[in-house]
């Protein structure tokens, strides 16, 4: 377990921590503070949104899939224009892209603007209807004003964001960022309407005996991590599941573990997104001291060819990654 000491005076909100660390770049123009202003604001509406689902009628699906073939829900297309909203309006914003639009979104061409942001609007939107979290991830880069065209300006490797977090609906409301500092922790007051600092430079612990995968797909698996399944088996592990990325991320940046989303015959490249989940998601276990790979490469260091590209994932403790490339590298991969 950790000790999750609380923030020194239990006072900063995320928009205080926001403007403290602007003064930080002497030379900032607000725009970057401002878009993650409208990631706070887009949080407590999803949030808001999420809770009153059942009562308002907005659970479901709405019978079609969106570009990366995933059956939309009513709630995802909520969240994803929520955000557009939100970020649209940001001077500092020259492009959009979501997991539910195939292209990404041009704000403008005609002034350089400084930075794209990228997102998840609502992972793990099929557990919704049970009661399950889940979470909206984002990735924000620097604007490349040399690209041509502009689109392609957000394919940049991991290592190139500026920021990453998530949000979190589950028994709180928990809002997750990195600036490339360490990794702060933000609880929503649903009283006071604010996110409070409850955890700075969140460091998630060195091992657990916990491993996170959908067995359900072992036979699909490669040898090395059938390997890997085997050998855990015998070491009185504890196996969590929930079958959305944010909230077991989250659980092992807070208790310790690994996450594996491994290829499979469905989906041979792995089924998550490099751009805006396994990115994000790399970044913040790695500033708070963890392993993130694809395989054997480091997720951050992917040169990304497609927006909706899909990788392999194996995130978490430092310990846990390792026993688990042991047993992949051991079966030959590369
Ligand atoms: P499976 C949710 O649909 C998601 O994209 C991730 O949040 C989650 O980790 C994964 O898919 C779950 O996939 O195949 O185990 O249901």
């Amino acid at each position: 377990m950790t000790d999750l000491e609380p923030a020194a005076d239990n006072l900063t909100t995320l928009e205080s921590h926001i403007l403290s660390e602007e003064t930080r770049h002497p030379g900032a123009t607000g725009a970057f503070s401002w878009i993650l202003a409208a990631m706070t604001l887009s949080a407590k509406i999803i949030a808001s949104k999420i809770r009153r689902a059942r009562i308002e009628d907005v659970l479901g699906t709405l019978g079609s899939k969106n570009i990366t073939g995933d059956t939309q829900q009513k709630l995802d297309v909520i969240a994803n224009e929520t955000l557009l909203r939100a970020l649209g309006t940001r001077a500092g914003v020259a492009v959009l892209a979501s997991e539910e639009n195939e292209q990404p979104i041009i704000l403008q061409t005609k002034v350089d603007r400084p930075y794209c942001v990228l997102f998840d609007p609502l992972d793990g939107s099929s557990n919704l209807d049970a009661c399950v979290s889940v979470g909206t991830i984002f990735s924000i880069l620097r604007h490349d004003t040399q690209a041509d065209p502009i689109e392609i300006s957000i394919l940049q490797p991991g290592t190139k964001q500026i920021a990453a977090g998530y949000m979190l609906y589950g028994s709180s409301c928990v809002f997750v960022l990195t600036t490339g500092h360490g990794v702060n922790l933000f609880v929503l007051d649903p009283a006071v309407g604010a996110f409070i600092l409850v955890q700075e430079n969140l460091r998630v612990p060195e091992s657990a005996k916990s491993y996170s995968i959908n067995e359900a797909y072992r036979a699909d698996f490669p040898a090395g991590y059938q390997r890997y399944l085997d050998w855990v088996h015998g070491q009185r592990y504890s196996s969590r599941y929930i079958g959305t990325m944010v909230a077991d991320i989250h659980r092992i940046l807070v208790q310790g573990g690994v996450f594996m989303y491994p290829p499979t015959k469905a989906h041979p490249q792995g089924k998550l997104r490099l751009m805006y989940e396994a990115n994000p998601m790399a970044m913040i276990v790695e500033q708070a001291g963890g392993k993130a790979v694809a395989g054997t490469q480091r997720i951050l260091d992917i040169q990304p060819t497609g927006l909706h590209e899909r990788t392999p994932v194996i995130m978490g403790s430092a310990a846990e990654v390792d026993h688990v490339l042991r047993h992949v590298k051991a079966a030959g991969a590369e």
